[in-house]
């Protein structure tokens, strides 16, 4: 563990099942779990992107909180928490789901493994992302070129 807290968010989304429980029952959980001064972003209602044809919209929502282990540790505790809310431990990319958790900030944290790659490599290009996430924390930068989150969701607008 490291002792210094480390600022972090997460993406929450889901498009099956009771979404908007699943969602505030998985901010609880991160927060039992050791994420400290969580905040919730609202939770909003986003059309499918690069999904099959006839996928359920999504809920989607943002957390920001601080965590004091390693990146691998909160990315485990985030996948015990989609299985936990019944996702199969293996799944196919964009499929849908009661539950997907992404680490999207870790601090200034730049990192590029084969099972973790901070910051989230289609955060910056997802409104559904950036969105829930400009409400709670604008001013966050993106660490490779220091682009605050607003502005980020102001030239995706166009
Ligand atoms: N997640 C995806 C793919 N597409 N579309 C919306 N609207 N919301 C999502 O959370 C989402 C998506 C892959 O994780
Ligand atoms: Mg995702
Ligand atoms: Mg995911």
């Amino acid at each position: 563990m490291q002792d210094n807290p480390i600022k972090i968010a997460i993406s929450l989304g889901a498009n099956l099942g009771n979404a908007a429980e699943t969602i505030r029952e998985a901010a609880a959980r991160l927060e039992s779990s050791g994420v400290r001064h969580c905040r919730l972003s609202s939770l909003i209602r986003t059309a499918p992107v690069d999904c099959a044809p006839g996928t359920p919209d999504f809920l989607n929502a943002a957390l920001t909180g601080e965590w004091s282990g390693s990146p691998e540790d909160l990315l485990r505790l985030c996948q015990d928490l989609e299985v936990a809310a019944g996702r199969p431990r293996q799944h196919g990319i964009n499929q849908s789901r009661p539950l997907d958790l992404d680490i999207i900030l870790f601090g200034g944290t730049v990192l590029r493994t084969p099972e973790l790659t901070i910051p989230h490599p289609r955060a910056r290009r997802r409104r559904f992302v950036l969105e829930p996430l400009a409400e709670i924390a604008p001013d966050w930068c993106f660490p490779e070129d220091g682009m605050p989150i607003k502005r980020i969701l102001k030239d995706l607008k166009g």
